[in-house]
């Protein structure tokens, strides 16, 4: 692989990394890729186009004082490269606002070679070093990669945990030295009726494969975020965990598998309602760990605000208050 190494000092990243997950803020996601956005935009009964993927961007990053609680906005490559209505380039629409520019780097995911059934790898490492220094240059200060692992039937597999702990490595690697923060979202999804302590067992499993990938890859703990699912039950389970064992078992699996000289830990909301997300977090920040502990969420942010939008021109002042009444609900937490 190709790196280009940046004039970012080690200590200009840290700080970037300091200030995402500083004084109770966090990241808002707004990452989706057009496909993605596009079901959502459809499903809200808005047609999906790149001015309305555009205009709804528009909407979130422009809410009263967002920065208020957000540190942070990830966008995709295609709103990266989009304007405001009064021309500004979103990145500086965000810079003007206090809050640092994002950028999803990852391109998705592709099916697993020699792994069990509907795994994934997530690719993107190919021109990674050049497309990062072209981000740089567009305004981010950090960027995202996104691995997808699957809980059942044998998964997630060892093969699967391995494969996607290298990707994140070679990714965040490569960021950091392009002049990126890296945001590491190794992510086991929630579908499914299992017990909190098969998430929690999971969850280790990844988190202790993803360390030791990090460390021989030569990552800067300090110089990134980690982006984690909180350890859950799965969404169908008869018997659910509330937010005090929710904590117990998402610290107490960071602090075993995690260095503690991590910038921070921004979890994301994984499906979860925005307030049971909310009140999860709280007791996580209650339980307290090593590092500063916030929130990266995606759909727990956003999902009021888009149902308050729906496309309708004069609601976009709805959708603005939805999306600050979230985002205060989780930096409250
Ligand atoms: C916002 O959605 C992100 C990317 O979506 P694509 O699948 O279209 O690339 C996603 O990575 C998101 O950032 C994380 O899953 C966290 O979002 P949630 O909604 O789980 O907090």
């Amino acid at each position: 692989m190709t790196t280009t190494t940046s004039t970012t000092s080690p200590e200009v990243l840290r700080a970037t990394a300091a200030r995402l997950v500083a004084g109770g803020r966090g990241i808002l996601a707004a990452d989706e890729s057009p496909r993605t956005m596009s079901r959502r935009l459809e499903d809200a009964g808005v047609a999906p186009s790149e001015e309305s993927r555009r205009a709804y961007r528009e909407l979130l990053l422009t809410a009263d004082d967002l920065a208020a609680g957000v540190s942070g906005v990830i966008l995709c490559d295609e709103t990266l490269r989009q304007h405001l209505a009064d021309g500004r380039p979103f990145p500086a629409a965000l810079a003007d606002a206090g809050i640092q520019t994002g950028i999803k780097v990852d391109t998705g995911t592709a099916p697993l070679a020699g792994g069990e059934e509907g795994e994934t790898v997530t690719e993107g490492l190919d021109g990674l070093a050049g497309r990062v220094a072209e981000y740089v240059e567009l305004g981010a200060e950090f960027a995202k990669w996104r691995a997808v692992l699957h809980l059942g039937a044998g998964r997630p597999s060892s093969r699967a945990l391995e494969a996607n702990a290298e990707a994140l490595a070679a990714y965040a690697r490569t960021c950091q030295d392009g002049g990126l923060v890296p945001v590491v979202e190794p992510e086991i999804l929630s579908a499914g009726g299992h017990r909190i302590e098969v998430c929690a067992a999971a969850t280790a499993r990844t988190l202790a494969t993803l360390a030791r990938a990090l460390d021989r890859a030569g990552v800067d703990p300090a110089a990134m975020v980690l982006k984690p699912n909180m350890v859950t039950a799965g969404e169908g389970a008869r018997q659910t965990a509330g937010p005090d064992e929710v904590a117990r078992a998402t610290v107490d699996t960071l602090r075993a598998t995690m260095p503690d000289d991590l910038a921070g830990v921004a979890f994301l909301s994984g499906g979860q309602p925005s307030v049971i997300a909310a009140a999860n977090l709280a007791a996580i920040r209650r339980r307290g760990g090593p590092w500063p502990l916030t929130f990266s969420f995606g759909r727990a942010l956003v999902s009021p605000a888009l149902l308050a939008w729906r496309g309708d021109p004069s609601a976009v002042d709805a959708g603005r208050d939805a999306l600050r009444r979230e985002v205060d609900r989780a930096a409250a937490a």
